[in-house]
């Protein structure tokens, strides 16, 4: 069954703000189909990128990426839509934005690996898990738009 309803996570990083680029890159999802549910500006601290990069605990540029990541504020956004953690991922682009096609985020954007524009979850489990760090359930909302039938066809549903 199709899930129309699957959720990713993307933080517009410190470089976004900065750059004026936040409507831009929001714009692009908007477009494509993929719905806004969830919302939030805030100034990372080292406990919250601590978790959200738990992965990465003890590489080298850890301490690089949480020093630009509190740069300035961030905006997190949490995106809904049919297969959307994938389609999400392959809009940012590879992690290096030198190696990333134009037409990607990073790929128009960004010259760079850590001060990269912009993150995704990587997986379902990431999404789940990343989400959970920054919202509280009730601050995630439930819509659909009237031209959802545009978006996707009957069978995909
Ligand atoms: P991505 O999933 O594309 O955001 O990339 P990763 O999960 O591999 O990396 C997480 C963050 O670490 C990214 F913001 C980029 C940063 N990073 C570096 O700064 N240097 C590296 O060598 C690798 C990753």
């Amino acid at each position: 069954m199709p899930n129309t309803k699957e959720k990713t996570l993307i933080i517009m990083k410190p470089d976004a703000i900065h750059r004026g680029i936040v409507g831009e890159i929001l714009d692009r999802f908007e477009q494509k189909g993929i719905r806004p549910v969830g919302m939030k500006m805030l100034k990372m601290s080292d406990l919250l990128l601590d978790k959200h990069y738990a992965q990465h605990k003890g590489k080298h540029f850890l301490p690089h990426l949480k020093k630009f990541m509190k740069l300035l504020p961030v905006i997190l956004v949490i995106l809904e839509g049919l297969d959307v953690i994938r389609v999400v991922r392959s809009m940012c682009g590879p992690t290096d934005g030198k190696n990333a096609l134009p037409g990607t985020i990073r790929g128009d954007y960004g010259m760079s690996t850590s001060a990269n524009i912009i993150h995704s979850s990587e997986d379902l489990k990431a999404a789940k898990r990343e989400i959970g760090i920054f919202f509280n359930k009730n601050e995630i909302f439930s819509y659909s738009r009237p031209d959802i039938h545009f978006y996707y066809a009957e069978d995909e549903l």
